[in-house]
């Protein structure tokens, strides 16, 4: 039997020499794994590659952004090759009575062992039916019109049980991706993390090294990018790995990036982090109102905390990046030009990758805030959820705004393009 899979929304084939999806990448490996020589898996870097390999069956991984050319790539496929497709990720996992006309099944959150079970079905029955869909668990189907969402699966509890991901990456590749840990234990408003991966789970340090080891050694890797939600959520894990990297001499071959929160910083930990490796860190910093940031990522963390990181990273000579997050309900005017001093009395220690919109995005407790407040569009255009302020695709017109009872759209507008000014940010294609 012959599957492909393929991510949706890659243009670039530069990247995909260096940073391979690693959903699709879980996948193929485990669906190897369980059924070996019977079936002949691709995970496609094209779309035309899905034609040439001429599949029994169509794997799709997509976000909300680019659902919309999931919906195409799938009728098309339906069209040329009549196949059933099974979509997955982000998207149908938060939103599944999304679940397009062309699209046979969603697959919601964790896929590994629900793809299983699909691929299973088809080997024995040869096709599905309501009969044989009804039991299976984290999946939405159509029937009679409707569109039924099964019960969810539960996660794995032992993730260090999955394979290593396929990943379709050159040698010497850079920023190859790796994830430790599955999830992320707080529980920021714009965030579908919880929603998607349920409570955090951890790789063993063991596992992390080994999959480190294994991409020095099979890639020649020459940077790692740790994709976790967050990384140093368990710090006696991550002192373990931080230390067996030291010790194999791991960190002489290969740097690191990887993803932090502000309030667990201390000097040891960002002093480890410089010794094991890890030259860039990220942060959500989202806010310099520290009033706003509590009510965005919870009381536990402050502006002075992120004041901490980017300082002790100066100290350390780590790169420092964060996004900032405007448009949340009740920020004011004050709490925009908060961020913007913050920004500007950070310029040379920080910068500043990602320039946002507050987006509500399906599974997000704002999304929900703004179903409550009525405040989404009878029907939405996914494509049009851009966040990004210096997309060029970025719409004035189309934006889904949360936070008209404190400013005025075209105010907030005006606000934002003397943003753009005043932090020297140029939009991008
Ligand atoms: C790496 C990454 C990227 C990469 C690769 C994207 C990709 N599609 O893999 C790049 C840089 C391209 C990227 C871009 C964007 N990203 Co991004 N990205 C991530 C990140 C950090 C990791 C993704 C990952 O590898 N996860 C780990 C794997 C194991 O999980 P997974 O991909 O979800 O796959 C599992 C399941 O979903 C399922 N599954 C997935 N696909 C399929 C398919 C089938 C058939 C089945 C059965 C199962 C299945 O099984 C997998 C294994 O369990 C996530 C955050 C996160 N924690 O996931 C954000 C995230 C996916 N990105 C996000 C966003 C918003 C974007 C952008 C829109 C940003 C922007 N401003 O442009 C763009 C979208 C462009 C695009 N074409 O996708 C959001 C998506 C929100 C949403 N509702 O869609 C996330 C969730 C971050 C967040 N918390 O808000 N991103």
């Amino acid at each position: 039997m012959k599957i492909s899979i393929f991510t949706v929304g890659y243009k670039s084939d530069e990247i995909w020499k260096h940073q391979f999806p690693l959903g699709v990448g879980y996948l193929s490996a485990h669906l190897k794994k369980v059924f070996q020589d019977e079936v002949d898996i691709r995970m496609m870097a094209k779309e035309e590659e899905i034609y040439e390999h001429h599949p029994d069956l169509l794997m799709l991984s997509s976000t909300t952004q680019v659902i919309d050319i999931a919906e195409r790539i799938a009728q098309k496929v339906k069209e040329k090759l009549s196949i059933p497709v099974i979509l997955g990720g982000t998207h149908i996992s938060a939103a599944p009575q999304t679940l397009m006309d062309s699209v046979d099944i969603g697959v919601m959150c964790e896929g590994e062992f629900i793809a299983e079970n699909l691929v299973r079905i088809y080997m024995n029955d040869g096709e599905y039916r309501h009969d044989n869909l009804t039991g299976v668990k984290g999946i939405c189907y159509h029937h009679i019109n409707q569109i039924l969402v099964n019960e969810k699966q539960p996660y794995i509890k032992d993730i260090d049980a999955l394979s290593f991901p396929d990943r379709n990456i050159g040698k010497k590749a850079r920023n190859v991706y790796l994830y430790t840990s599955r999830g992320c234990p707080y529980k920021c408003i714009f965030c579908a993390s919880q929603n998607m991966w349920g409570n955090v789970r951890f790789h063993s340090a063991e596992r992390v090294i080994s999959e480190i080891e294994f991409l020095v050694d099979e890639y020649q890797a020459q940077s790692i990018l740790i994709l976790d939600d967050l990384f140093f959520a368990n710090k006696k894990r991550f002192y373990a790995i931080a230390e067996a990297v030291v010790n194999r001499k791991i960190n002489e071959k290969i740097k690191f990036e990887a993803f932090i929160r502000s309030n667990l910083v201390s000097e040891e930990l960002i002093k480890k982090a410089k010794g094991m490796g890890i030259n860039t860190l990220k942060f959500g910093a989202e806010t310099g109102s520290d009033s706003l940031l509590k009510k965005l990522k919870g009381d536990l963390i402050s502006v002075k905390d992120h004041q901490k990181l980017i300082d002790l990273c100066s100290k350390y000579h780590i790169e420092c990046y964060a996004p900032f997050i405007f448009g949340t309900p009740g920020e004011t005017k004050a709490d925009i030009l908060m961020t913007r001093d913050f920004i500007l009395k950070n310029k040379g220690q920080l910068t500043v990758h990602g320039f946002y919109h507050m987006t509500p995005y399906p599974g997000t407790s704002l999304w929900q805030y703004a179903q409550e407040q009525m405040l989404l569009p009878d029907k939405i255009d996914w494509k049009d959820m851009t966040m990004d302020f210096l997309n060029d695709k970025f719409d004035w017109d189309k934006i889904i705004y949360l936070n008209e009872k404190c400013i005025p759209l075209y105010e907030f507008k005006e606000m934002i393009d003397q943003l753009k000014i005043d932090l020297e940010f140029r939009s991008k294609e």
